[in-house]
């Protein structure tokens, strides 16, 4: 077993006993940091970025470097898998994702490929060991992937979307079509992450960014179906340990049972949740991940310390939550907040650790 230096992340994803609770932030590497936009103007693109695997290794450290994290997220990105499969993505100057090549037509979907982890997506395993060599122990390594409804949201829409108008209509016309994609992606996703996990990764996370624009029915016919099928098939064991699974879902407040049924070891949760309530409705099955509002960085440190006290109260006494905000952090917050933060969540959760 490798020895960790700080393993309260790991620990608490396991409901195990901890000394204080543990704090990641979601987008951790950014934007609004100054030397991840010096970084990234040394890569070029943000693929390039993605592609070197000492870059993608210096920026994940950045954020660690500031801030006492208890986790370090893989820099990547969700998108690694469509770009694998031939869509072509691209990132524009200050714009979002754009594939050349969206999802259009049975024959698009037929014609997909299931990428290789250690061809096509072998950059990403090599960020991932080359993370686990600097590290050198300090904390674990998350690995990451979307979710197969996420990703096939870009896929067909052919980039970011408000409406999702392309393929909700290919749910509600052509719901065969879609199961296809669906299945061809979470096939991907299980090679992806269990790849991932043998390169190092300790921990995975599955980001189902926008399940909740779905349906009830519709999310667990389309989205949730897929996820229990990863979680089922990935090596949940490395080294010695078990590799817990988080599943997030935004807007997905409403399926908590259901996703806490999948056989994950954490959910994560939005801030439109209430930690105490969703820890009475599942709290006993899986940790708690979540659920501080991202905006609340822009806020003054009193305020920031307020929340964090509050989001603590509610979750309570003992272990299984993983402080992390409900989503990922935003480009303009000031550098010095997320210390706050972070050394707040240390600072007040000793007292709802004590045996
Ligand atoms: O210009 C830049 O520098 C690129 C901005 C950027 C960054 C920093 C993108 C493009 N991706 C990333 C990194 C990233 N993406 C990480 C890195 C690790 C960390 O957390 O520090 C992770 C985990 C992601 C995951 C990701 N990418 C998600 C799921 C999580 C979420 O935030 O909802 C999604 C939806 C994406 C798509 C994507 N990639 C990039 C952008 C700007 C977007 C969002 C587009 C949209 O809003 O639809």
């Amino acid at each position: 077993m490798t020895v960790l230096k700080n393993d309260r992340y790991l620990k608490a994803l396991l409901r195990e006993p901890v000394d204080m609770t543990p704090i990641w932030m979601m987008r951790q590497a950014g934007r609004y940091l100054p030397e991840y936009k010096a970084t990234r103007a040394l890569a070029g693109d943000f693929m390039s970025l993605c592609r070197n695997a000492e870059l993608a290794c210096e920026v994940t450290l950045q954020p660690l470097r500031r801030y006492e994290l208890d986790a370090a997220i893989l820099f990547s990105d969700i998108l690694t898998i469509p770009d694998a499969m031939g869509l072509g993505l691209s990132f524009g100057a200050g714009e979002g994702p754009k594939f050349a090549y969206p999802v259009d037509s049975q024959r698009a979907v037929q014609n997909l490929p299931i990428p290789d982890p250690e061809d096509e997506l072998q950059y990403v395993m090599n960020a991932v060991r080359v993370i686990r060599r600097e590290l050198k122990g300090d904390v674990p390594l998350i690995g990451f992937s979307g979710s197969p409804w996420t990703l096939a949201t870009y896929m067909v829409e052919g980039g970011s979307s408000k409406s999702f108008t392309k393929i909700k209509k290919m749910l509600y016309s052509e719901p065969h079509l879609l199961h296809q994609l669906l299945d061809k992606l979470a096939e991907s996703v299980i090679l992806y992450l269990n790849a991932q996990i043998k390169a190092g990764s300790q921990a995975v996370m599955i980001f189902d960014t926008w399940g909740g624009v779905l349906g009830h029915r519709e999310y667990k016919d389309f989205s949730l179906q897929y996820m229990h099928k990863i979680v089922a098939n990935l090596v949940r064991e490395n080294e010695g340990r078990k590799v817990p699974v988080t599943l997030f879902t935004k807007g997905g407040g409403g399926w908590l049972e259901a996703i806490a049924a999948t056989g994950c070891d954490a959910v994560g949760l939005d801030w439109t949740v209430n930690l105490s309530e969703a820890k009475r409705r599942i709290g006993n099955k899986v940790a708690l991940q979540g659920n501080l509002d991202p905006s609340v960085l822009y806020a003054s440190p009193e305020y920031i310390k307020m929340e964090v006290k509050k989001i603590l109260s509610d979750f309570g006494q003992g272990s299984g939550h993983i402080f992390n905000l409900g989503h990922g952090i935003h480009q303009d917050v000031p550098v010095q907040n997320p210390k706050i933060l972070v050394d707040a969540v240390h600072q007040y959760s000793k007292a709802y650790h004590q045996q």
